[in-house]
């Protein structure tokens, strides 16, 4: 497999492209791995990643029910951020948030971190306090964020309508450092790096059974046959509370839709990501052009990926009123991803009551941003049994025990 350095370019480039060989392969699974994984989406992927890198562990095999990254990994609006008000938290995504820094050196692979500064606005006097809040909680965090007056979200935002008329910017927390990379090219670029490792990537895969001897695991049974395996992570987003069934747990949380939508491609207009939590939509404009645009999750718990008409309505409704420029372009695109939501709006990684088997979930609307931090936290943990340090506040136990991560307030998206 190539490298994608200049001269690789230069090249491919003088033969027409022709001589790229497959990023990733698509191996028969083996009877049995070490460590098998289920979900190759970000997380999943990165836990493999950093599984071989950190810890030497080599003999894994991803396993993905359809194809690599098309779950909620290739379907998020791509926002990067560690403004998080407790420390368990900032502390993951701000792992998260410096690893991704240096991505795309890492990997070979140019996953266009875009850190162009990420601001949540203040529309009403009790959100100005939070974010001051959180802005203070940041500043003994180490993290780079600040509370910031009406006039230099006007200045670094030149489309805004700062006055109303239902909600004026009071302000907004602004966070440099955050901002955006492809989504897709995330997955793709940890897929690529795996490979290189020999890490097997075994797409159209569903595990559909999880085995068990003693109250031990011992395998999966797939589309594929049955694969046996020492230890087992479930790293599958939405459908956590499914695969816990399989193995005869059950987990703290529901699955909604959440969705989002694009615009045509304009001129650019935005060069910062900006969150309205008061009005629920949020903002920030492609490479290509494109205003990515969110809203806030389904009302109902369900498992449908489809663009719902009444989300369109009220998010395009909530914006226009900040943003009257986007009355005017036309959309193109709607669609949903099945998201995993705890009570405490914080996610899961953690040992389980049956033994070698571990979960990664629970990051609901937010764990996009999360992706290198949670693989790093998560391979530690299935590499050594125990959780480090980054991972240790998101044990299950704290549902039990009542020591809740409430971060439904810095997660951002109403849900
Ligand atoms: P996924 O990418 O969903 O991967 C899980 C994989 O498991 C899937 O590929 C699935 O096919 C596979 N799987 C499921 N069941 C099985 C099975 N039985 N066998 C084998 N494989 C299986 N986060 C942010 O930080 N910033 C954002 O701006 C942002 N915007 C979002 C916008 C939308 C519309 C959505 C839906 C989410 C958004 N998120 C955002 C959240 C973020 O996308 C998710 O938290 C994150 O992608 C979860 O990654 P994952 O790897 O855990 O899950
Ligand atoms: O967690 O920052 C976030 C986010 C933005 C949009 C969806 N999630």
């Amino acid at each position: 497999m190539k490298g994608y350095g200049a001269w690789s370019l230069i090249r491919e480039g003088l033969r027409h492209h022709l001589g790229w060989g497959r990023a990733w392969g698509s191996p028969a699974p083996r009877r049995r791995y070490e460590v098998v994984i289920v979900g190759a989406g970000g997380h999943g992927l990165a836990t493999a990643y950093y599984l071989a890198r950190n810890h030497g562990i080599t003999d894994i095999a991803v396993l993905e029910k359809s194809w690599l990254g098309g779950g909620n990994t290739g379907r998020n609006t791509t926002i990067i951020r560690s403004n998080y008000l407790h420390d368990p938290s900032a502390a993951i995504y701000e792992k998260a948030r410096q690893l991704y820094e240096t991505l795309s050196q890492e990997l070979d692979f140019n996953i266009m971190f875009s850190p162009r500064g990420v601001m949540m606005l203040a529309q009403t006097e009790h959100e100005k306090r939070v974010w001051q809040r959180v802005a203070h909680a940041n500043v003994l965090q180490g993290i780079d964020t600040r509370f910031i007056g009406p006039e230099e979200v006007k200045r670094r935002v030149p489309i805004i309508n700062i006055d109303g008329p239902r909600y004026p910017v009071l302000g907004a927390l602004w966070q440099p450092r955050g901002g955006t990379a492809r989504h897709d090219a995330v997955a793709w670029g940890y897929a690529r790096a795996l490979d290189r490792m020999g890490v097997h990537i075994i797409e159209n895969c569903e595990v559909t059974g999880i085995r068990t001897e003693g109250g031990k695991v011992v395998g999966v049974e797939t589309g594929k046959g049955p694969i046996d395996c020492g230890k087992l992570a479930l790293v599958v987003a939405g459908h956590s509370s499914r695969l816990a069934e399989m193995a005869g747990f059950r987990l703290p949380m529901e699955s909604v839709t959440l969705q989002a939508l694009v615009s045509e491609p304009v001129k650019p207009m935005l060069d910062v990501v900006v969150m309205a939590n008061t009005v629920h939509g949020y903002i920030s404009q492609s490479d290509k052009g494109e205003l990515v645009i969110g809203g806030g999750t389904d009302g109902y718990v369900n498992y449908t990926r489809r663009g719902a008409f009444q989300h369109v309505e009220e998010t395009v409704a909530a914006l226009v009123e900040t943003f009257p420029v986007l009355g005017r372009l036309r959309l193109m695109r709607q669609w949903g991803g099945i998201v995993d939501v705890t009570g405490d709006r914080s996610p899961i990684l953690s040992k389980t009551p049956v033994e070698n088997l571990f979960v990664n979930c629970g990051w609901g609307t937010g764990g996009f941003k999360a992706i290198p931090g949670s693989g790093w936290a998560m391979a530690e943990l299935v590499a050594t049994g125990e959780p480090g340090a980054l991972a240790e506040p998101f044990a299950l136990s704290r549902f039990r025990e009542g020591r809740f991560i409430d971060e439904s307030v810095a997660a951002g998206v109403a849900h």
